[in-house]
This record gives C-alpha cells, structure tokens and sequence, in this order.
C-alpha cells in the first residue's frame, strides 16, 4: 500500500508537528576562501616602463590599464593590482619579485589578507 504523506509525520523540521520529537535545524554556512590583494609599492629607481611592462605581463592588463596603475602608484605610493587566491596571489608576488630582480629593479609587490 502506498504511503500517505500526513501532517502528523513529516521529517521536515522545518514543517509543522512532529509528534513532541525534539528536532534541531543545522545551518551550513558555504564559508568563500579567503581573497588576497596584491599590491605593488612605488619605489624611486624602477623606470616606469618596467612597471608597466610587469602589469602587462603578469596581471594580463591592457597598456592603458598598465600606464595607470603605475601612475597611481607613482603619485599614492601604492595601489592593488589584483586580488586573488593565497596561491595564485602568492605565485603573482613571487614573479614579480624574481622579474624585478633579475633585471636589478628595487621593485616590491606583496600580498594583503583582504
Ligand atoms: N617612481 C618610479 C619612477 O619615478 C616609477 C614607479 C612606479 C616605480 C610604480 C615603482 O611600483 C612602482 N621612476
């Protein structure tokens, strides 16, 4: 015989009556990794056109993007470039800095928890 669904035995917590069973909702919260910025700081030596090369090259910027970031950087002393993964952020500041120093550029970029 078929099961009658009734207002007297429904599993749903949420529902109405459950026969003076004690029943507890448990909420998932969907926790989001955690965002990196990632930051490049203005410095008196780094020629401007390495800087926008590296925007270019490692952040996927178009030249114009590129030029105005550094100026921002230029003028405000730092500016975020990107915001990503631990991982991602952490391999995009790794790049940088070995780029910059084999081309002996004082150039820093590093990563903030956002
Ligand atoms: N201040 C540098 C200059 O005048 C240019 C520069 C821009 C350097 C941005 C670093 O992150 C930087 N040549």
């Amino acid at each position: 015989m078929r099961h009658v669904p009734s207002m007297t035995d429904n599993d749903d917590p949420n529902g109405p009556d459950n026969d003076g069973a004690v029943v507890t909702k448990t909420r998932t919260r969907t926790q989001r990794p955690p965002m990196y910025k990632v930051m490049l700081l203005n410095d008196d030596f780094t020629p401007m056109e390495f800087v926008v090369h590296v925007l270019e090259r490692f952040f996927g910027m178009s030249h114009a993007m590129a030029f105005d970031i550094m100026l921002t950087v230029h003028k405000k002393g730092v500016a975020v470039v990107g915001v990503f993964s631990y991982e991602v952020a952490e391999t995009k500041v790794a790049q940088v800095m070995d780029f910059a120093r084999r081309h002996q550029h004082p150039l820093q970029c590093t990563l903030e928890k956002e």
